[in-house]
This record gives C-alpha cells, structure tokens and sequence, in this order.
C-alpha cells in the first residue's frame, strides 16, 4: 500500500462528513488533491472556500463552487492536510507556503478536520517551522527571530508574503508559537494549536483512523 492510498483513505472519510447545503473550507497540498474529486463525486449542493490558487484551479476543474470567504457568514467544515501531527494534537503546517490562508480557513470553522498518512504522524515535532513573512524590513524580521532562517527563493504566498523557515526547537510549542507571533513582520507561522483541531482521519495502510484531541473542539 503506497502513502497515496493512505491519502485516499483519509480524504475519502473525511468527504463523508460534508453535507448538502454546508460551506466546507478546503486546504492546500498532495493529501487535499485527492480530496477534491472525491468530495465532487459526491455532487451535494455546497459552497467552497478555497486555501490556495492551485486549490481553486482543481476545484473549479472538477466542478466544486468555489466562494469568496468574505462572501459568507461561516464554515461548516474545513479539511487540510498537515506536515507533522503530534500525539497532543499540535500541528506543523505550511510544508506548501499556503498555510496563513490555511490557519484563518481553520479558525472560521465550526470543525477543522485534518487528513494525513500515517508518515505524518510524529512522537515530536521538529524544526523547521515554516513562515510567512512581510517583504517590508524582512532583513530586520529575520533578526528578530529565535533562530536561522531559510528564505525560500522566489517564492511568495498568494497575499506577497515571503515564505521562509525557522530552524527551531519545537519541543515547546505553545511557547515557540507565542515567541514567533510577537514578532512584528512574522504574518503567520505553521503551527496550529490543538484547540483548532477537531478530528485528525489517519490513513493506516487501506484503514483509517479517526484521532480526536479529549476537547472535541467544535469550533
Ligand atoms: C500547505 O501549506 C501545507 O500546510 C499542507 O497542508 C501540508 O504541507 C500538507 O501537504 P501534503 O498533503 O502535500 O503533505
């Protein structure tokens, strides 16, 4: 069994969940690729937002209805992959640069839903910790952090941001996370704390496994 079919699984259980009539957000990345067909198949009558341009590019291709967030009120659903899961439910994100639009998707609804293979899932998190950055005085946000930065070349997130990545202990994330957003010019970093989290599907060889933080968060 290849870590595509562990993609597949997850994605397939996680289309499950949408219903006629929701508005689902839709993440960024090889695991959300083999959602979107699945999520069309299902032809239900519902409202996308989409995390990314090349998300919006396969969207519309296999026919989903694509929305503006700003054009409606809240997200029933939003499903994204990860870069790294921990067992406390801590993510690491933004493996794609896509992960600012990805952390506000999350934050606006009601459940996050996170697939992944089972290569995702970590005993700890590691370094680094991707991040957008503003172009403006980027030499000087780069000094303020708490480690050596890695700028991506030429690449930058659909909002001009500069994507970039910390090398930094993760050991304690709450703390790296609070650290990282004080710094002005960070305009996101790719962790995502439990609390965002509602449900992660596993895809374990042809299986999945459903993992929910003790929270159930139903943001
Ligand atoms: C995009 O920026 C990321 O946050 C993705 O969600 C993450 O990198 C997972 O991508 P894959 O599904 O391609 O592993």
């Amino acid at each position: 069994v290849t870590i595509d079919a562990e993609k597949r699984c997850a994605a397939e259980a996680a289309a499950e969940l949408v219903e006629t009539g929701m508005t689902v957000g839709l993440g960024t990345g090889t695991t959300i690729a083999h959602l979107l067909p699945i999520l069309a198949r299902r032809a239900l009558a519902i409202r996308c937002v989409a995390t990314s341009p090349m998300t919006e590019r396969i969207a519309r291709e296999v026919g989903l209805t694509i929305t503006a967030l700003d054009g409606i009120d809240r997200l029933d659903l939003a499903i994204d992959g990860a870069d790294q899961v921990a067992p406390d439910f801590w993510l690491v994100k933004g493996g794609g640069g896509a992960h600012t639009r990805e952390k506000i998707v999350a934050v606006t609804s009601e459940r996050f839903i996170v697939i992944v293979d089972s290569t995702k899932l970590v005993d700890a998190l590691s370094p680094p910790l991707p991040l957008e950055l503003a172009v403006f005085g980027l030499a000087s946000t780069i000094r303020r952090l708490a480690g050596p930065v890695q700028v991506r070349p030429g690449s930058f997130s659909p909002d001009g941001g500069a994507l970039a990545d910390l090398d930094v202990s993760l050991v304690e994330p709450a703390i790296v996370a609070a650290q990282v957003a004080a710094v002005p010019g960070v305009v996101a970093h790719g962790l995502f704390p439990p609390a965002t989290v509602s449900g992660v599907f596993v895809g374990h060889g042809r299986s999945v496994e459903l993992l929910e933080p003790r929270h159930r968060s139903q943001r």
